[in-house]
């Protein structure tokens, strides 16, 4: 259950005409949701009609572009358990006959066409219409009180983030320990800040278009490779998925590094599947995940890294610009908690500075041992044992 999901609310010219705004403010606060942003606004027909286009073909689509039109709208963002439903459910339902006593279409509106405030009916849409509204982005900012409104908060420490408590800093894992010397990142490693690479080679398996689109539009993404092969892996694939979760503004994408299409497909069919030796109570993998025929994109991030072999574990922070921002290598026994990865995800979407570990110390003799873990030839993940997933 996500703490940061987020819902668009927007009252209407009719509501802030009226003074609803603080009723609503009001309403979501002291309810524990956080404002992640609030403006007075005077939108532009064409804005107004991307927003209502899902009801182009209505008979009201006119009238109520006119109407939302002819004076400021409020807009915001409030985030926290349920905000799409629960937010619904503050509104009212879409007609005020409908709606119960106490909602803000029961307590104060008569009239459909008139009906004081819009809320989003998705996670999805909510997201897209924040987009739509904020273009600027969203205020970022730590929630005091969210050990009081949930009980699994995280801590205040990084309350900001609404994720889980990260105790990484400079050398120091999500989990507060020192990080081997072998998966520290330095600042100093070759992918940093060079370009990604084309992924048109790329077979998908699954949510390809969502993948393509990403990447069309620029959008921050997450890229991980994982292999069938690699059984040590699949946590780390279950813990994409629910970091995808948490960061639905993010796109995550995993390129296998199996050798055979069917191979990687074959790990996809395995999701809801326990895998109790790896700790996996239900398996997840819903995020783009491809095939790389001919191992062409491995390659190519291989190239940009100068590194001998890029395999299972190794995970990427690529922001709009097609930059990479941030990589980290995770094994059968290292994983993503231990590292830094987490917390560099929330401070790059938080606009804050990523944690900097030095460069790499100049007495270290192999230069490679960071980015070699992991790679085609890692034996801790070889599949030994048969074909059981
Ligand atoms: P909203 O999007 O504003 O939260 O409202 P909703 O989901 O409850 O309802 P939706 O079907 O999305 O309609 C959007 C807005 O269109 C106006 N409407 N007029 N005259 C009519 O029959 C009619 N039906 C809808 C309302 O202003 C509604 O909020
Ligand atoms: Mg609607």
């Amino acid at each position: 259950m996500s703490l940061t999901e987020q819902t668009y609310i927007m009252v209407k010219p009719d509501g802030v005409q009226r003074g609803l705004v603080g009723n609503i403010v009001k309403r979501f606060e002291t309810k524990g949701y956080v404002c992640r942003g609030l403006k007075l606004f005077s939108p532009t027909k064409d804005l107004l009609e991307k927003h209502y286009a899902d009801l182009a073909s209505k008979k009201f689509f006119p009238g109520l572009i006119e109407y939302m039109n002819s004076g400021p709208v409020c807009c915001m963002v409030w985030e926290g358990m349920n905000a799409v439903k629960e937010g619904r459910k503050m509104l009212g339902a879409t007609k005020p006959a409908d709606s119960a006593l106490g909602t803000i279409r029961g307590d104060f509106c008569i009239d459909v066409g008139r009906n004081l405030c819009h809320g989003s009916d998705a996670v999805e849409s909510a997201q897209a219409e924040i987009a739509l509204w904020f273009p600027e982005g969203l205020q970022k900012w730590s929630d005091h009180s969210a050990t009081w409104v949930y009980e699994d908060a995280p801590a205040p420490a990084a309350a900001g983030g609404g994720g889980g408590a990260s105790k990484a800093g400079p050398g120091v894992g999500g989990n507060g320990k020192d990080i081997p010397e072998k998966y520290i990142t330095y600042s100093d490693t070759t992918i940093l800040g060079a370009k990604m690479p084309e992924l048109n080679t790329l077979d998908y398996l699954q949510k390809g278009d969502e993948a393509k689109d990403a990447v069309s539009k620029g959008k921050t993404m997450v890229i991980f490779f994982w292999g069938k092969y690699a059984k040590g892996d699949y946590k780390l694939v279950v813990h994409m998925s629910q970091l995808a979760k948490r960061w639905p503004a993010v796109q995550f994408l995993g390129i296998s590094c199996d050798a055979e299409r069917g191979d990687a497909a074959k790990l996809l069919t395995k999701v809801g599947s326990s895998m109790p030796e790896q700790g996996i109570e239900s398996f997840e993998a819903d995020v783009p995940m491809a095939f790389d025929p001919e191992k062409k994109a491995n390659g190519r991030f291989k190239r940009l890294a100068m590194v001998t072999s890029v395999g299972p574990g190794y995970c990427m922070i690529i922001d709009g610009t097609s930059t990479i921002k941030w990589q980290e290598q995770f094994t059968s026994s290292y994983f993503v908690a231990d590292g830094q990865f987490e917390e560099q995800l929330r401070r790059f979407t938080e606009g804050e500075d990523l944690i900097a570990n030095g460069p790499r110390p100049e007495d270290e003799e192999d230069e490679e041992i960071a980015c070699d873990v992991g790679g085609d030839e890692f034996d801790a993940f070889a599949d030994g044992d048969g074909d059981d997933y």
